[in-house]
């Protein structure tokens, strides 16, 4: 990789009578281990050279003053995906490419949603022909399995996963695609047979279900009872309950959208002990909290999302969680739904919460949002903003060294910041097809003004310059996250058995 035939050495252009195709000029680039001024030059789709004062470009981009950041990669998206209640959300996959791409993201990873009865292998081809269709950017798929029948574990998945798709995920709620713990078990199995890293959606059903119809049986409607229907002690319950699943058989899990104190207490204490257990959150459970659910009549259904919001504490500990390294990376859980009858009052006109779809939009407002806080106002800090939103989840999905970073010889992924640049976020600026946004009014400082996808300008200025279509599948093989560690339950030892092989 990265190797020119005129140069011989990568990133060494001084004998070479070809000028690069393109070079990004005078700005301040950014890795997840530091920050330093330098040149970027690209040819044809690579990035070939990291330096100062490199030789010209046949084209150049003036980054003075501007910060040159990997594109972010967004690990967790609901794109043009049918629902666990059989609802299409609001974006195709050019919207919400599209909608990435203006907001610095350059890879997404979306799901390729199986439901009870559908073969796996065709549900991937299925969500392949709508990506090849539609997207701008790059992208993969999570394969949820909903139905881990003999066929699904040992036909499909190792045939999928050797085609390049090196994740699934798993959910422990929602009605018609929960798994039970024998399934989970199961799949857990199979991933850890053909390496591949498992996803979760980890909440405890039976108290989400107990508690939302009680509460709606008694007349408590409104969405910000959404709230209560999912208590914190069910996101703790199902964490424990995933992570001593996925010790007993050594499989490696990524739990996702943490939104607690004690979710995220319970992945510190896990990987304490030593698991392979990585977590995300989101910036939903960052910026916003369930105040923003208690709005008057039905407005709170926007907010609407599972896990739910939940309180500022929680919003601390999951900053120190990030810092600590408990949480490795920061998805959108993009899943937008219009505030109408195709999407949030797709049910009813008066809906009580349970009956409203759960999720909101998030692939364009992810990185500015994270930039204002980690980066203009400070937390943490630009090398920490790089690392959460595009070398960790690069890294962890098996997509590192070609996405995530700024390196000689990776895809030409690049946002250009202004780190100066003011914008106040409203929908009429996003490019997602949900009609609204959570961070409606926020004024964010930092904004993506050039993004490049493979050495193509995506977006610059305020404008887009990428046709559906242009993004390309990208097959992942695990990484080393998804290496078990060897220490298996003792009870699957055969010497520890009796010299049973289970
Ligand atoms: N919850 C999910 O589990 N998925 C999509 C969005 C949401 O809120
Ligand atoms: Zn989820
Ligand atoms: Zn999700």
């Amino acid at each position: 990789m990265g190797e020119r035939n005129e140069v011989g050495i990568a990133g060494d252009h001084s004998k070479s009578t070809k000028p690069y195709d393109l070079v990004l000029r005078g700005g301040t680039v950014a890795t997840a281990s530091a920050v330093f001024p330098a040149d970027v030059a690209i040819e044809g789709e690579i990035i070939t050279a990291v330096g100062r004062d490199l030789p010209p470009g046949a084209k150049e981009i003036d980054a003075r003053g501007k910060l040159v950041l990997p594109g972010g990669v967004d690990s967790h998206a609901h794109i043009e995906q049918v629902s666990a209640a059989g609802i299409l959300n609001a974006d195709t996959f050019e919207s919400a490419t599209v909608s990435a791409a203006f907001g610095g993201t350059t890879t997404v990873i979306s799901f390729a949603a199986q439901h009870i009865g559908l073969r796996l292998d065709e549900v991937v081809d299925a969500y392949h022909a709508l990506a090849r269709k539609g997207a701008v950017i790059d992208y993969a798929f999570h394969m949820i399995i909903a139905d881990p029948t003999e066929a699904t574990l040992k036909d499909h998945l190792p045939r999928l996963v050797k085609a390049g798709h090196a994740t699934v995920k798993v959910f422990m709620t929602y009605d018609r695609i929960k798994l039970d713990d024998m399934q989970l078990l199961d799949v857990l199995y199979a991933a850890r047979e053909n390496r591949a890293l498992v996803c979760v959606h980890a909440e405890n059903h039976a108290m989400i279900s107990w508690t939302g119809k009680r509460l709606v049986g008694s007349g408590y409607r409104a969405p910000r009872y959404h709230r209560i229907s999912h208590p914190r002690g069910g996101e703790a319950e199902a964490f424990n309950r995933i992570i001593a699943l996925a010790a007993f058989i050594d499989q490696p899990i990524m739990i996702f959208h943490v939104s607690s104190a004690e979710g995220a207490a319970r992945i510190r204490q896990a990987r304490g002990e030593g698991l392979k257990v990585f977590a995300e959150t989101c910036p939903q459970y960052l910026f916003l909290t369930e105040k923003d659910l208690d709005r008057p009549g039905l407005e709170g259904a926007k907010w609407i999302c599972s896990p739910p919001l939940r309180q500022p504490s929680d919003q601390e500990a999951l900053w120190q969680a990030l810092l600590l390294g408990d949480l490795q990376t920061i998805s959108s859980d993009h899943a937008p739904y219009r505030f109408d009858a195709s999407g949030k009052l797709i049910n009813s006109a008066d809906p009580d919460f349970k009956a409203i779809p759960n999720g909101m939009p998030g692939l364009e407002a992810r990185l500015p949002l994270l930039f204002d806080a980690m980066v203009s106002q400070g937390r943490l800090g630009l090398e920490k903003f790089v690392s959460l939103a595009a070398t960790e989840p690069a890294k962890i999905y098996g997509l590192h060294p070609r996405k995530g970073e700024i390196v000689i010889g990776a895809d030409a992924d690049i946002a250009i910041w202004d780190p100066n640049r003011k914008v106040t976020i409203s929908a009429a600026l996003m490019h997602d097809l949900a009609g609204y946004s959570p961070y409606e009014g926020r004024t964010v400082t930092g904004w993506p003004v050039t993004v490049l996808s493979r050495g193509r300008v995506v977006v610059h200025n305020g404008s887009l310059y990428a046709a559906p279509g242009s993004g390309r599948f990208l097959a992942r093989e695990a990484g080393a996250a998804a290496v078990p560690t060897g220490r298996r339950g003792p009870e699957l030892h055969p010497e520890q058995n009796f010299g049973a092989y289970i």
